[in-house]
C-alpha cells in the first residue's frame, strides 16, 4: 500500500485482508458517491486469467473496460475483418511467396507462426519490407527498406499491375468476391513508376514482386502481421493487403490465407445483476477532443468522421480516447482503476498524459507479477503469482490448427501471491458484504447472482473450471491433463468457407468494395493519401520488437537483460547521418519530439533507413522497483504522440517525428 505521494516509492506491506478491504471501501464509497459503477474504470491484457478480471468488472457493474487491442492490432482485425469477416492466418508452412511487410516473425515472436516460417524456409520465397534491417530480413530472400507510411501505395499498385496485366484469378473473383469492377477502377491511377517514387523501392522489384504474387498464388501471402498501430489510417493498408490476396484467390487454400477456427470450450454461465448505475463507456461517441488525436494530414482527405470511432469494440474500447475521455472528464468522472496484467503508463503513447491522467485518480490498484511503471504509480499493488505458480484455465490458441491449452503450477508460490481467481473471489465476497453497495440493483437479481452464479463462480478450484470448459468433448479433459494441450484434428481442413453462409460478412460474399462502410460514411474502397513527412533535420521514430524482451515486461530480468549484451537501449542512426552529424556509436544524444524529450546512447549503423530512427521499448524506467533498469536508457512511450486511428479506435505509433541532438 502507498504511503507517500503518488510515484515518490513509498510504501508499507499490508496483509491481502487489509488490502481487500481497502479496496472494497475505496469502490463502495467512489460508485455511492458517483451513483455509478462505470466511474471504476478496468484496464487488462489478454492473458489466461483475464476472464476472471473482467467478471470483477462484472460485478463492479463498470462498463468502462479497456483492452491491449488498441494499442495494438485493432486496425488490423478490423481491416481484414471487413473483407473476409473474419481476422485469419497465413498458411507459412506451404506458402511459397510470402511478403512480410511490418512485420518481424524472426525476433517478434508469435506461435506458431515463428516456427512455420523457419520450417518452411527451402521452399518459400520470402520478402522482408522493413525501413530497419531485422532478424527477419536476415532470413529474407529480398529486403527492402521501404519509405515508412507507403505500404498501402505499393499494395494498390500491385493490385493494378495484377488486374491490367490480367494476372488475376476470374474465375474466383467472380464467384466469390463482390466490388471488383468498383476496385478495378480506383486503382488504375497507381502506376508503377509513381510507386518507386512514393514507396523509394525500385520500379523493377515492384513489378517481380506483383509477377510472382500472381505466379505463386494461391500459394502466395501478404502475410497480415500482427501489431498495425503503425498509422491513423492503418485500416486501409490492411484492407487492401486483404484484397491482394483475394483477386488472387489464394484465401482458405493450402499455402494462403487461412480463416482461424477454435476448439468449442464451454463457458460458466454467470448472470451478473443489472444495475441502475452504470453509465455507458466513456469512449463510445462523439467528442470534440478526438479532433486533437489525429495529424492534420488525415482530417480531410482520408473520409474519417473525427468526432468518433466508427467501429469500436465493446469490450475492448479506444485506450487513447479512452484516456482523454478521464482527463477531460467527459461524458462523466472516472475516479477509479484497476489495472490487470497491462503497464499503461509504457505502453500507452505520450507518456506525460498517462501519469496525468493516473494522478487525478483517487483510486488505482494494480495486479502484476512485478513493480511495473504502473505499478509505481498506484494506491495498491497486488501481487499475482507467476504462470509457474498457478492452475490457468483452458484457452484457446486459434488458428489453421486449433489446440486448447492450459498451465499448472510446477512450483509453490515463492511468495505471499495469489493468482487473478483468488483475488477476483475474495473481493467479490467482500462486496455482497456490504449491502450499500447493492441499492441499485433489486433483491432478486442479487438473490440470483448469489445462490446461482457467485457459489459456483467462486466455489471451486479452477482445474474443476478446466473440466468444466471441457465439457464439450467426451475424454478431452483426460487428454489435456495428459498430453497438455487439446486438438480436434491433426491435420489442417481447408476450405470450410466455401460452404454456404460461413463467410461472416454482410452479402456473405469476400467485400473487395465495402457497402457497411458506405453506410457509415468512410471510404468503401481503400485509398492512398500521403503522410507528412519529416521536415529538414528531423526523423521518422518507429517502434519495433526485440527477440529476448517481451514488450516493457521483461527488461529488469537479469537473465535475460544479460542476453540482451547491454544494460541500456541505443537509439538506431543510419550510420551515414551520424557521421555527417558528427555522431558516434557511444555519444549520448536528447531526443525530442512534440510530447517529451529523452536521453539515449547511439548506435551508428546501415540497418536504417536515413529519415528514420528507432530504439527499443521498455527501458527508460520509473520504477524504483525495476532494480536492474531503473532510469537506465529511454523511454519510447515518453515521445510517441497519441493519435488515433478513427475507425478502429487503434493508436497510430509512428506518425511521431523527433530530433536528435548530442549532449
Ligand atoms: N511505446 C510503445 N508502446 C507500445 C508498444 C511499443 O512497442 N512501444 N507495443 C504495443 C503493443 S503491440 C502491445 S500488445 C501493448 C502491450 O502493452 P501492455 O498491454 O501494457 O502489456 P505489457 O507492456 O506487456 O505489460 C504487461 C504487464 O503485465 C505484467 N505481467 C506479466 N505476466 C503477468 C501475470 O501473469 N500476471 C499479472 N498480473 N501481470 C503480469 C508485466 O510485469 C507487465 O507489467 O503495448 C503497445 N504499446
Ligand atoms: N520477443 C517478443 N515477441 C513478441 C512480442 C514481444 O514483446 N517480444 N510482442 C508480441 C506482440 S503483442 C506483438 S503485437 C507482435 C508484434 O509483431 P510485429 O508486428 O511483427 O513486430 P513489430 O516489431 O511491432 O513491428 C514490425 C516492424 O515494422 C517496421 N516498420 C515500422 N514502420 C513501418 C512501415 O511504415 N512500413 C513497414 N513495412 N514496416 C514498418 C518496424 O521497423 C518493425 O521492425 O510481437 C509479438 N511477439
Ligand atoms: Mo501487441
Amino acid at each position: 500500500m502507498r504511503v507517500g505521494e503518488r510515484g515518490e516509492g513509498k510504501w508499507k506491506k499490508v496483509s491481502w485482508d487489509e488490502a481487500f478491504d481497502y479496496i472494497t471501501d475505496k469502490v463502495v464509497k467512489l460508485v455511492r458517491e458517483e451513483k455509478n459503477r462505470s466511474t471504476i474504470a478496468f484496464a487488462s491484457t489478454e492473458g489466461m486469467q483475464e476472464e476472471f478480471f473482467v467478471d470483477l468488472a462484472n460485478i463492479v457493474g463498470s462498463q468502462n473496460t479497456v483492452r491491449h487491442p488498441t494499442l495494438c492490432l485493432a486496425s488490423n482485425i478490423q481491416g481484414y475483418a471487413s473483407v473476409y469477416g473474419t481476422f485469419p492466418d497465413a498458411d507459412l508452412v506451404n506458402a511459397k511467396f510470402v511478403i512480410m511487410a511490418g512485420a518481424n516473425r524472426a525476433e517478434a515472436i508469435i506461435t506458431p507462426d515463428t516456427i512455420d516460417m523457419a520450417k518452411n524456409k527451402r521452399n518459400q520465397t520470402l520478402v522482408c519490407i522493413d525501413p530497419r534491417a531485422t532478424k527477419t530480413t536476415a532470413m529474407a530472400d529480398k529486403w527492402y527498406p521501404i519509405k515508412p507510411g507507403t505500404d498501402l501505395a505499393l499494395v494498390l499498385t500491385i493490385i493494378n499491375y495484377i488486374i491490367s496485366n490480367n494476372l488475376y484469378d476470374a474465375e474466383f473473383v467472380k464467384e466469390w468476391t463482390v466490388g471488383f469492377d468498383e476496385l478495378k477502377e480506383s486503382v488504375k491511377h497507381y502506376s508503377v513508376d509513381w510507386c518507386a517514387k512514393e514507396t523509394e523501392i525500385e520500379a523493377k522489384e515492384i513489378v517481380w514482386m506483383a509477377e510472382e504474387f500472381a505466379k505463386n498464388a494461391p500459394e502466395s501471402v501478404w502475410y497480415p502481421g500482427r501489431r498495425s498501430s503503425f498509422f491513423v489510417n492503418d485500416v486501409y493498408l490492411r484492407r487492401a493487403a486483404a484484397i491482394l490476396n483475394a483477386i488472387v484467390g489464394a484465401w482458405d487454400k493450402k499455402g494462403g490465407l487461412v480463416p482461424k477456427s477454435a476448439v468449442k470450450l464451454a463457458k460458466h454461465e454467470v448472470l451478473f445483476p443489472y444495475f441502475d448505475w452504470s453509465e455507458p463507456r466513456i469512449d463510445v461517441g462523439k467528442f470534440c477532443f478526438i479532433d486533437g488525436l489525429v495529424p492534420d494530414h488525415e482530417k480531410t482527405d482520408a473520409g474519417l468522421p473525427s468526432d468518433s470511432c466508427a467501429y469500436l469494440s465493446e469490450k475492448d474500447g479506444s485506450w487513447p480516447v479512452f484516456r482523454e475521455a478521464i482527463l477531460n472528464k467527459e461524458p462523466y468522472p472516472v475516479r477509479g482503476m484497476f489495472v490487470y496484467k497491462q503497464n499503461p503508463v509504457e505502453s500507452v503513447p505520450n507518456r506525460a498524459k498517462t501519469l496525468e491522467m493516473l494522478k487525478g485518480l483517487d483510486f488505482i490498484c494494480t495486479i502484476d507479477v512485478a513493480m511495473s511503471d504502473t505499478a509505481f504509480y498506484s494506491d495498491i499493488v497486488l501481487p499475482e503469482s507467476t504462470y509457474l505458480e498457478r492452475w490457468d484455465p483452458a484457452h484457446n490458441l486459434s488458428g489453421l490448427q486449433p489446440i486448447v491449452v492450459f498451465r499448472q503450477p510446477v512450483i509453490e508460490p515463492l511468495h505471499d501471491t495469489k493468482p487473478m481467481f483468488d483475488i477476483m473471489c475474495k473481493l467479490a465476497h467482500k462486496l455482497m458484504d456490504r449491502k450499500e453497495f447493492w441499492e441499485d440493483t433489486s433483491e432478486e437479481d442479487l438473490e440470483l447472482f448469489r445462490e446461482g452464479c457467485l457459489e459456483r463462480l467462486t466455489s471451486n478450484p479452477v482445474k474443476s473450471f478446466i473440466h468444466h470448459q471441457m465439457s464439450k468433448y467426451p475424454g478431452g479433459y483426460e487428454k489435456l491433463m495428459e498430453d497438455g494441450c487439446f486438438a480436434i484434428h491433426d491435420e489442417p481442413v481447408f476450405g470450410q468457407t466455401y460452404k454456404k453462409g460461413r463467410l461472416k460478412t454482410r452479402t456473405g460474399k469476400i467485400e473487395i468494395f465495402s457497402q457497411r462502410y458506405l453506410d457509415k460514411g468512410l471510404n468503401p474502397l481503400p485509398a492512398y493519401s500521403k503522410h507528412e513527412e519529416p521536415k529538414s533535420g528531423e526523423f521518422r521514430f518507429v517502434v519495433g520488437r526485440h527477440g529476448q524482451f517481451t514488450h516493457a515486461n521483461t527488461q529488469n530480468n537479469m537473465w535475460l537483460l544479460e542476453a540482451y549484451g547491454e544494460t541500456e537501449n541505443s537509439i538506431w542512426i543510419n550510420a551515414k547521418v551520424a557521421r555527417e552529424r558528427g555522431l558516434r556509436t557511444g555519444d549520448y544524444v536528447k531526443v525530442k519530439s512534440e510530447v517529451g524529450e529523452q536521453t539515449i546512447k547511439v548506435l551508428a549503423t546501415e540497418f536504417i533507413r536515413e529519415d528514420v530512427v528507432y530504439y527499443l521499448h521498455g527501458f527508460g524506467r520509473l520504477s524504483q522497483g525495476l532494480t536492474n533498469i531503473y532510469k537506465k536508457g529511454a523511454s519510447d512511450a515518453a515521445i510517441i504522440k497519441d493519435y488515433v486511428d478513427t475507425i478502429s479506435g487503434n493508436a497510430a505509433l509512428h506518425e511521431t517525428f523527433v530530433t536528435v541532438e548530442k549532449v
